[in-house]
């Protein structure tokens, strides 16, 4: 390893894996010794992934308020920051899933800027199998508009390598007909089929981003019009409340109820969703229960084991409506399943909002790419 830093970032779709993906990287580069930073990104406080991160003992810092390639500047500080008296080793960077033309906004200008400081990894991107699907094969009913398929689609063209995740659930049939799509759409781009629950596929992952070469140079022609269309249809919520009972509850049990009951209330209003996170922090323990897709289940990515009184609450949600009907059902939800399990919520800070135009600090052209 030289002096320079190596920047590794995992793109993809809301709610692909890509903080699963990061946790298990920046294990296995620990587990060799180098010191790692992640840096997470949203479009508002309150990040989910920063606090399942950071309760996983990782060195994390983040960009919140506005994605990596509008607060560049941001990116660079939060990296500076990391490390305890000399930089890591390693910075595994994750931008927001919704965000896409990261290498000539974010890869590029890194580079060009900073070339001596960061040494650029092969930029992967994450393929959700269960959206990717229905919308790189142009089926009806993804739940989302073209507009917003669009930016999934240009993600994977940008891409030095697509990981087709979660291929624990997935049959062999599955795989090889994503492959397929893929081989029609990005027939040039190397592919990596892994679970980055299970863990398996990673070792070609670890081998993939360990290679030295000139990455992060596929810059996008693309349509901000589009992409900023699309970025808004989605709607976003983050809020943060605290939940206080006389006794003790399953602090797992909790969380999954929440996220089913919000599930349900979503697909009874006909509403895909993009990604639902929420992780409860106690004293001593925090879980984690997401939903990607209303044709998956709830899940508890995370368990705590725990019983608790005193849970701080943290909901991300970005779903394709309109944030406050979001805001109106996360309300609701929040009511009801306190009130079965004999618990008060008190809704701290909250915000809701459909993602802004992207407008990048640099955006650098194809044929000025380094
Ligand atoms: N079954 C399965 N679930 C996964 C896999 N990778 C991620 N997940 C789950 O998918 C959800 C979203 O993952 P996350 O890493 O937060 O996605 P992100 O939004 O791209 O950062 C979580 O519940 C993860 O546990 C996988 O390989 N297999
Ligand atoms: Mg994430």
């Amino acid at each position: 390893m030289t002096d320079s830093v190596r920047f590794i970032m995992v793109g993809g779709f809301l709610g692909a894996g890509k903080t699963t993906t990061l946790a298990r990287l920046a294990r296995h580069y620990m587990s060799t010794g180098l010191t790692v930073g992640i840096v997470t990104n949203d479009q508002a406080a309150d990040l989910v992934d920063t606090k399942s991160l950071r309760s996983q003992g990782f060195d994390v810092g983040e960009v919140a308020g506005a994605c990596f390639c509008c607060r560049f500047d941001d990116l660079i500080l939060t990296i500076e920051k990391l490390g305890l008296d000399k930089a890591p080793d390693i910075i595994l960077a994750e931008p927001v899933g919704s965000c896409t033309d990261l290498v000539a906004t974010v890869i590029q200008p890194i580079k060009q800027l900073y070339q001596s400081r960061f040494q650029i990894a092969p930029y992967g991107v994450i393929l959700k199998p269960s959206q990717g699907r229905k919308i790189l094969k142009n089926e009806p009913g993804t739940g989302f508009s073209p507009k917003a398929a669009y930016i999934l689609e240009k993600q994977l063209e940008e891409a030095d390598v697509i990981l087709i995740n979660r291929i624990d659930e997935l049959t062999a049939d599955e795989l090889a007909e994503l492959h397929a799509l893929l081989d029609a759409r990005y027939p040039d781009t190397p592919r990596l089929a892994v679970s980055a629950k299970t863990g398996s596929g990673f070792e070609a992952c670890f081998e993939f981003f360990d290679q030295v070469g000139e990455f992060g140079r596929r810059i996008l022609d693309i349509d901000y019009d589009t992409y900023a269309e699309g970025e808004a249809e989605l709607g976003w919520l983050n809020s943060s409340l605290q939940i206080s009972s006389l006794r003790d509850f399953s602090l797992d049990n909790f969380l999954l109820a929440i996220v089913s009951e919000l599930k349900t209330r979503l697909v009874n209003e006909g509403l895909e969703v993009a990604h639902l996170k929420v992780i409860g922090l106690s004293a001593a323990a925090f879980g984690v229960s997401n939903l990607v897709s209303r044709d998956l289940s709830p899940e508890l990515s995370l368990a705590s084991h725990a019983q608790t009184r005193e849970v701080d609450l943290v909901v991300n949600a970005r779903v394709a409506c309109d944030p406050e009907l979001i805001g109106q059902l996360v309300q609701q939800t929040v009511q009801k399943i306190c009130d079965e399990f004999g618990a008060n919520a008190k809704t701290g800070n909250t915000q809701m909002f459909r993602p802004g135009r992207p407008q990048p600090t640099h955006r650098v052209a194809a044929d000025a790419v380094l």
